[in-house]
């Protein structure tokens, strides 16, 4: 059993559009959370321990952090090939999107938004937006290469296309990015969720 807890326009709509590629069943428990203009509030049913969302409880076992839940997920229903599993090849380039973006890309757009990206230990930690653009543009080229794994659509397009659907002004100005984007956006399950939401 899968109970999953979700805030529309949020970091879990990651987790949504997954579970909706994978075509299980599930339940979403719909969970308040505070919003930065003021509403929301912490929802007490949320079992996340900083009251955040997404999380996940499988059977009686609880995950958070959206890349363990996209990999907890997609691991659990390999036949799915939503990722790429133990073992199989591609897995490695699979395991190094999903922790790049945790590691690197949230930190870089985040410490935009702060306004110290430009700082010398930033830039050597993380580097910057541009390598960022640089890495998705190679990884989608040369055509035809519609996937970041090539021809298979994993959740390592589901989480690498997140910052920019949720602000397009931060796209790299790439024909193969903006195209790669709008196949995202195409998709069914991803419409799905949408809807729902
Ligand atoms: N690192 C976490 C971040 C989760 C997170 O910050 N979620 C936000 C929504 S986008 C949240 O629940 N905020 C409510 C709060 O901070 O209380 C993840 O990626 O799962």
């Amino acid at each position: 059993m899968l109970t999953f807890y979700h805030a529309r326009q949020s970091r879990s709509s990651r987790v949504h559009w997954l579970l909706h590629e994978l075509d299980v069943p599930f339940e979403t428990i719909r969970t308040d959370i505070p919003r930065r203009d003021g509403t929301g509030a912490r929802d007490p049913r949320n079992p996340h321990p900083d009251g955040k969302v997404p999380a996940l409880v499988h059977d009686s076992r609880l995950v958070t952090e959206t890349g363990a839940i996209l990999l907890y997920l997609t691991d659990l229903f390999p036949e799915r090939s939503l990722g790429f599993a133990p073992g199989e090849p591609g897995r490695a380039e699979y395991l190094t999107w999903r922790f790049w973006y945790g590691d690197v890309v949230e930190p870089v757009y985040l410490l935009e938004v702060l306004g110290v990206a430009d700082h010398p230990i930033a830039a050597a930690t993380f580097r910057s937006r541009d390598e960022i653009a640089t890495r998705l543009i190679s990884a989608l080229q040369p055509s035809p290469r519609p996937w970041l794994m090539g021809d298979r659509f994993t959740a390592a397009d589901i989480l690498l296309s997140s910052p920019f659907l949720y602000s397009p002004d931060a796209t790299p100005d790439h024909p193969a990015v903006h195209a790669w984007i709008t196949r995202c956006t195409e998709r069914p399950a991803y419409r799905r969720a949408q809807e729902l939401d």
